[in-house]
């Protein structure tokens, strides 16, 4: 997979991807993730990207063209299969669109800011609008790396346990059973027996029970 994202504040990106898992699939060669900064594709004395919005109103508004010559130089490069536009108006990001996109090969990733792109940027390029959640962030650098790393870790050999994306929250629309490592016993708090047993098929049982358990307690939503 190669990720192409597009942002006026790269910096603000760029850490998620210098470590950890990401930084591990980066390396492995599974993932290319490249950053373009918007104002190298502006134009004039000011390499102005953003500017007031028709109509009035308060907030700067991310300029077609910058954007443009960007989507369109990386575009005589290769074919992507989606532009995803990261904004707060989008679908909602959920396990289930995470599992799809990462089956996808080219993706350019832009990120808003401000008041957002002039809508023209969404009618002519954008084939996707993704959310991370309701609630406000002043751009879509922090939503882009919350995609990515959703994304990246589904990738066919990021994680060392291959079978481990499987057992995840969301997966089956279920939320994971609860997990205890060593000491078996701290400060008069035991592990669950059953877990010691080495009874495979009863830990496995126990294991679905508790997941279901959860699920219905904390989110009987995802049952429906
Ligand atoms: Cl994708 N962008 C911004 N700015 N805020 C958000 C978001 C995206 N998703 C949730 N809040």
């Amino acid at each position: 997979m190669r990720i192409d994202i597009i942002t006026v504040l790269p910096e603000l990106l760029k850490s998620p991807f210098e470590a950890s898992i990401l930084q591990r699939a980066i390396d492995k060669g599974l993932v290319e993730v490249h950053f373009h900064n918007l104002r190298d594709f502006a134009t004039g004395k000011y390499r102005q990207v953003d500017d007031y919005q028709f109509g009035g109103g308060a907030g700067m508004v991310l300029m077609v063209e910058p954007i443009d010559k960007c989507i369109s130089k990386l575009k005589s490069e290769r074919t992507y299969d989606e532009v995803i536009y990261m904004t707060p108006d989008g679908n909602t990001l959920n396990q289930g669109l995470a599992n799809e996109i990462s089956l996808k090969k080219n993706l350019i990733i832009l990120c808003g800011h401000y008041k957002g792109v002039d809508q023209r940027v969404r009618d002519m390029f954008v084939t996707r609008e993704i959310s991370i959640g309701d609630y406000v962030l002043s751009g879509g650098e922090l939503a882009a790396a919350v995609l990515c790393d959703a994304v990246i870790r589904l990738l066919p050999g990021v994680l060392n346990d291959e079978t481990s994306a499987l057992t995840d929250t969301f997966q089956d629309n279920m939320l994971a059973p609860p997990v205890y490592t060593r000491p078996a016993s701290y400060k008069g708090n035991e592990v669950p027996k059953i877990l010691l047993s080495g009874n495979f098929p009863k830990i496995e049982q126990w294991r679905e029970e508790q997941a279901l358990e959860r699920t219905r307690k904390r989110r009987p939503d995802l049952l429906e």
